[in-house]
């Protein structure tokens, strides 16, 4: 059986792109859980959360901090499984967030998606767990493949119209 993903947020306003990623997990058929710990005004939840995640089954967190985010950065500097962060858009546009989260110090990794981006951190993580799950990788080319042909409807649909003008 696979591990489980869980999605944590620095506050209950930044649900709005865990959802992006929720989304994912239902869509893929993944064991998730979702909290709100904040590095700040949880501490020791969190580190107790990061601390124990390994044994808890989980193979992978996200976590999705806004301002000055050092979630993923308390997070990663806790546990051995690999941490993608998600920096939210709040004040100065998410750059605060994205430089926190992203600007580690050598030796505590954080994958950093891009601003708000939490279907990337969603399909990065189902990317690391498929590594050794060989259903889940075929769920993933099925979701590329699909792309694909998505994009390609589109230029169709781009071509035909071009051509009607
Ligand atoms: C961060 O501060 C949270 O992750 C959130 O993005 C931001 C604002 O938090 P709230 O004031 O909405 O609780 O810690």
């Amino acid at each position: 059986m696979s591990k489980k993903i869980a999605v944590i947020m620095g506050s209950d306003s930044d649900l709005p792109i865990a959802e992006q990623a929720i989304a994912i997990f239902r869509e893929f058929g993944i064991d998730y859980e979702a909290h709100v710990y904040s590095a700040h005004r949880t501490p020791e939840v969190a580190t107790a959360f990061a601390r124990s995640a390994f044994a808890n089954g989980f193979g992978v967190i996200i976590c999705a901090a806004g301002m000055s985010a050092h979630l993923a950065g308390v997070i990663a500097a806790n546990t051995t499984l690999p941490v993608i962060g998600i920096p939210i858009k709040s004040t100065l546009e998410g750059f605060d967030a994205l430089l926190s989260t992203v600007m580690m110090p050598p030796g505590v990794p954080v994958a950093t998606v891009g601003i708000n981006g939490g279907k990337n951190a969603a399909l990065l993580a189902i990317q690391i767990l498929a590594v050794s799950d060989d259903e889940l990788a075929s769920y993933l080319e099925t979701y590329k493949f699909k792309m694909e042909a998505d994009v390609l409807a589109k230029d169709k649909a781009i071509a035909e119209k071009l051509k009607e003008m």
